[in-house]
């Protein structure tokens, strides 16, 4: 059974996600899409927007992937108080002209936040829909200068088995490791996550700093990064390596490429009851396939 803590005041603040979507769609769309949005639609024609109905805040914060607080669902959220979260540093180096390690407060200041609405698909098949902040990780990136030999970009969690107790434990080699190859990482869709919701990222969504990259399964989205190194070579990456035949380095978002103990036709999205197709690239194949061009996306996985 699920033991529900005290009530939080933020999370109480948001009670009603669909107005708050609502708000952003008058915010952001033209005027003729906002009227659209209000005329009542039939739901077998409803526009494909339905489907991007925010995933509710008490799911995006109390359903998490973070083995650094444990493995079950709600152990982050109980658990990542620990994580202290300033000072907090992040190590950009490698191949790069200007290694230069930053204070977060630096990069938060020169990256204004803006708000991303993403889907994030896990490989478990389920899947949220999240309303992020964050900036472009390219223009983190063009700060350092990439060298000419610079191809793939390797992103580290912390390691402090202190602050992160599920790191006593050897259920993933520590620390949590993933990477991109450089085109993937300079993708204007690939950002650095600061928070959710319209407010600071909560500890057990890989605060202070995160990675997000929708049209990928979700391990690929780093959580509370400490280094970012750009590599001649493909850098290694902790799924990977404890798990070679079932997690790759692309780990695109692909309805074709079942994992080997289960399928990834259908996922279940947050909140709702029926399974829904999984969508190749989780839905960006518009933007991101041509990343892919002649790739064997079965060997590639
Ligand atoms: N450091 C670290 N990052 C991580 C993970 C993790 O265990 N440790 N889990 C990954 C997985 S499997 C998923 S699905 C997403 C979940 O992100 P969310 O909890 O913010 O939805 O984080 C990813 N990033
Ligand atoms: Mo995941």
């Amino acid at each position: 059974m699920l033991i529900r803590s005290a009530p939080d005041i933020r999370s109480s603040e948001i009670t009603d996600e669909s107005l708050y979507w609502n708000r952003r769609k008058f915010i952001g769309a033209s005027a003729g899409a906002a009227l659209a949005a209000l005329m009542p639609v039939a739901p077998s024609v409803r526009p494909k927007r339905q489907d991007e109905k925010l995933t509710s805040y008490d799911d995006v914060t109390g359903y998490n992937n973070f083995y650094e607080f444990g493995v079950a669902k709600d152990d982050p959220k109980r658990n990542a108080h620990t994580l202290r979260t300033r000072p907090w540093t992040v190590a950009v180096e490698g191949e790069v002209h200007k290694p230069k390690v930053f204070d977060i407060d630096e990069i938060l200041k020169k990256h204004p936040s803006e708000e991303r609405v993403y889907r994030l698909r896990c490989v478990e098949a389920w899947s949220m829909v999240i309303p992020w902040m964050g900036f472009s990780l390219s223009s983190l990136l063009k700060e350092v200068e990439p060298t000419s030999q610079a191809k793939y970009v390797q992103f580290v969690t912390l390691h402090d088995p202190e602050q992160m107790p599920g790191q006593r434990r050897a259920v993933l080699p520590w620390p949590y490791m993933e990477g991109l190859r450089l085109d993937e990482a300079m993708h204007p869709l690939t950002i650095l996550a600061t928070g959710l919701y319209g407010e600071v990222l909560p500890n057990q969504n890989g605060a202070p700093i995160r990675l997000v990259v929708p049209w990928k399964y979700g391990f690929k989205s780093i959580k509370s990064i400490v280094m970012i190194r750009l590599t001649e070579q493909e850098p290694p990456t902790s799924w990977n390596q404890v798990l070679p035949h079932e997690y790759g380095f692309y780990a695109n978002v692909n309805p074709d490429v079942d994992h080997p103990r289960w399928s990834q036709k259908r996922e279940r999205r947050l909140g709702r009851f029926r399974k829904q197709e999984t969508l190749l690239f989780n839905g960006y194949a518009d933007q991101v396939s041509h990343l892919y061009a002649g790739m064997d996306l079965a060997r590639y996985y």
